[in-house]
């Protein structure tokens, strides 16, 4: 750990007012043009800020093991308020012990300023590669994660602040089975105020049919079941953004899907590959992080923000939802048509691994995942005088074509639905 002193020198040399003040907010400019939350309220807030302590009160009490290996930060960003990704970096250094930081990793995912990084490598820790294109946050996170020389990784946004005693819980139990992938509770940073709020611990990460993120509470059943506000809580799937993997686990896992684009999608192919490969997700309630939730993204996404989501969810449900896949479909019928590249890869993967089956994840991790009832499918044909509507399957198209022809009788039924 740095001296005080120390610290103070290397705080000068790194010159914080010099890099904040190049890329300030202007007087008349719209402050949330540029990053979809509060940059000039962001300013005026130090990066040295102290945030509330909002762990439960038992948490002081817990003890980590001592000889905790250092572990390789790794923060993915693309066109990050300088003010934020400061922030972030600083209240690492400031409430880490530092002999659990291997490293700093900060991938620049191709942003406009290439300053906005490389200024940063004069913080101590810290290091700085730059993607030459955009490659969206997961082969950023894949880049960074080649070349993490820690025993661990741990991944943050580029817009958080960590609240005390953040990692030791994490590594700790990362340190006891490396086959957990551990999350914080993250806490909620005001976009308008940059305030840092408490958030509530007894939540876990949750999905519909859509694959769309929910935080759900958990049942009664499952808080009665916890005497100690301090365990860990099973997740059938993480947020995504905050967590610490082991490193030899993420590689022996797969990483994660490389052909997945920009945003989106990735913390469900993750997730279920975990949970399905023989790994488990949890959220650790004395582990607070504070991250800054946006309503919409602030950056350009190439192929549009839909067609990339649904390209990303589409992969993972081709992968890994087996017949279930069915239900996202039902879904989202868009999904059906859109191209979603190769995943003979990853389907090798999930052979080679032995994963389990999406019925064995429902039953053993989600088994509150409503299946949708068949009785909300309409059955039946659609028919006009002597003429039914048909499908006609189109060469090497999933959507057949649709035409009329002379109805025919299956196993002896009749048309039930006229038009
Ligand atoms: C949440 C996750 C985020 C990610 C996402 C799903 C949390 C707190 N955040 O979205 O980590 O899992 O869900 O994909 O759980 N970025 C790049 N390149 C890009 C786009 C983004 O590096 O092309 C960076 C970005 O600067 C940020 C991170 O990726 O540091 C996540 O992006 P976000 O903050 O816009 O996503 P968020 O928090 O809405
Ligand atoms: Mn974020």
């Amino acid at each position: 750990q740095p001296s005080e002193a120390d610290w103070d020198d290397l705080w000068e040399q790194f010159d914080e007012r010099r890099y904040l003040n190049a890329k300030k907010w202007r007087v008349g400019d719209d402050p949330y043009k540029l990053y979809a939350f509060n940059q000039r309220e962001s300013e005026r807030i130090s990066s040295n800020r102290a945030v509330p302590d909002t762990r439960h009160l038992r948490c002081n009490l817990l003890v980590y093991c001592t000889d905790l290996p250092p572990t390789s930060i790794i923060i993915t960003f693309h066109n990050e308020a300088r003010s934020t990704l400061l922030r972030t970096i600083r209240s690492v250094l400031n409430r880490t012990p530092m002999h659990l930081i291997q490293e700093i990793i900060l991938v620049d995912d191709f942003s406009s300023d290439p300053d906005d990084c490389k200024l940063l490598i004069k913080l101590p820790k810290v290091k700085c590669v730059r993607n030459n294109e955009r490659q969206g946050l997961v082969r950023s996170r894949i880049q960074g994660a080649g070349i993490a020389q820690g025993t661990t990784l741990t991944f943050l946004d580029s817009h958080c602040e960590v609240n005390r005693d953040w990692l030791q819980p994490l590594l700790h139990r990362v340190k006891e089975d490396y086959t957990r992938v551990v999350c914080p509770v993250i806490d909620i940073i005001n976009l308008d105020t940059f305030n840092y709020i408490e958030s509530a611990s007894e939540l876990r990460g949750g999905f519909d049919w859509s694959l769309h993120f929910q935080w759900e509470q958990l049942s009664p059943e499952q808080k009665a079941r916890r005497l100690d506000p301090t365990e860990p809580i099973r997740t059938p799937i993480i947020a995504g953004g905050l967590f610490v993997i082991d490193k030899a686990w993420f590689d022996y896992l797969g990483k994660y899907d490389s052909e997945m684009d920009i945003w989106g999608g990735e913390n469900f192919e993750m997730s279920f590959r975990v949970w399905m490969c023989g790994g488990s997700l949890e959220i650790i309630p004395c582990s607070r992080v504070g991250h800054v939730f946006r309503k919409k993204h602030p950056y350009i996404f190439p192929d549009g923000n839909t067609n990339t989501y649904i390209k990303n969810t589409k992969r993972t449900a081709e992968v890994w939802m087996d017949e279930y896949k069915q239900y996202y479909y039902a879904a989202r019928p868009f999904a059906l048509e859109r191209p979603f590249g190769n995943i003979e890869n990853r389907l090798s993967l999930r052979k080679n691994l032995q994963c389990e089956s999406f019925q064995w994840y429902l039953k053993n991790v989600y088994p509150e995942l409503s299946i949708p009832k068949d009785s909300l499918i309409q059955k039946g044909n659609i028919r006009q005088r002597q003429k039914c509507l048909e499908t006609q399957k189109r060469k090497n198209q999933e959507i057949p074509n649709l035409k009329l022809s002379p109805c025919i009788k299956i196993k002896g039924e009749e048309a039930k639905s006229q038009v």
